[in-house]
């Protein structure tokens, strides 16, 4: 078993860890679909070296045994890079490679049904698409809030565009991390910050780019620029 492979396994090594510190400004979720047939390995390598701290792997089609080998690889990077590694809706596999969190959706198993399943530590994080549906989430005792779709998006259909709008109606309210998602490009990203969000959640934008370091460097460029005006 390679270094890789044995830091993807604590558990199985009798190896604990602490979680890195949750850091959203720049989140990005890797997606197959949207990545296009790239290597999703060498695009987390591309954020992570371009200043990404916060990953989520996003898979709606695969079964879990062939997304396994994928997590486990992914996982493995992040803990060496220490940055935090999310996954979305699959609790089960989250757990099997000691993910340090879990994304799920307004269809996904509600917070106050999943908090149990995870480990003492472990992030949980919630899509919403609404100022009721933040509230809840918030009032679940989830760790951070995603709101979307802020822009126009082509990754994912039938969502309403809430815009910035919603960001800063939600930012006195929600106390936890508050992150934007859809459409997010290093273009717009700066309007979200200043809207209120703590960071953005961007898919295409790092996944489907010719560069995915330059993009995530972009990205948080336009993120700092804006905190900083
Ligand atoms: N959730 P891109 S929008 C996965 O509104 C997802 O909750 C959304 O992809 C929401 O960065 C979205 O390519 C797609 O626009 C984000």
């Amino acid at each position: 078993m390679g270094l890789l492979e044995r830091l993807a396994r604590p558990y199985a090594a009798g190896v604990s860890h602490a979680a890195p510190p949750l850091t959203p400004d720049l989140y990005v979720i890797l997606d197959r679909t949207a990545a296009g047939g790239r290597d999703l390995d060498a695009i987390l390598d591309g954020a992570i070296a371009g200043g990404c701290r916060m990953v989520q792997l996003r898979e709606k089609e695969w079964p879990s045994g062939r997304l396994l080998p994928l997590a486990e690889r992914l996982r493995a990077r992040c803990r060496v890079a220490r940055v935090a590694f999310i996954v979305n809706d699959r609790i089960d596999l989250a757990l099997v490679v000691d993910a340090d969190g879990v994304h799920l959706g307004q269809d996904d198993l509600p917070p106050r049904a999943a908090r149990p399943l995870l480990r003492p530590g472990m992030v949980l994080g919630v899509s919403t698409h609404s100022a009721e549906q933040a509230r809840a989430a918030q009032a679940e005792g989830v760790d951070y809030v995603a709101v979307g779709s802020i822009f126009p998006t082509a990754t994912k259909s039938g969502f309403e565009l809430v815009g910035t709008e919603l960001v800063q109606r939600l930012r006195a309210e929600i106390r936890v991390p508050l992150i934007g998602i859809g459409g997010i490009t290093p273009a717009n990203a700066g309007t979200v910050i200043r809207a209120g969000a703590d960071g953005v959640a961007v898919i295409s934008a790092v996944c489907a780019a010719p560069d995915p370091e330059a993009a995530s460097r972009r990205l948080l460029d336009a993120i700092r620029a804006a905190r900083a005006s």
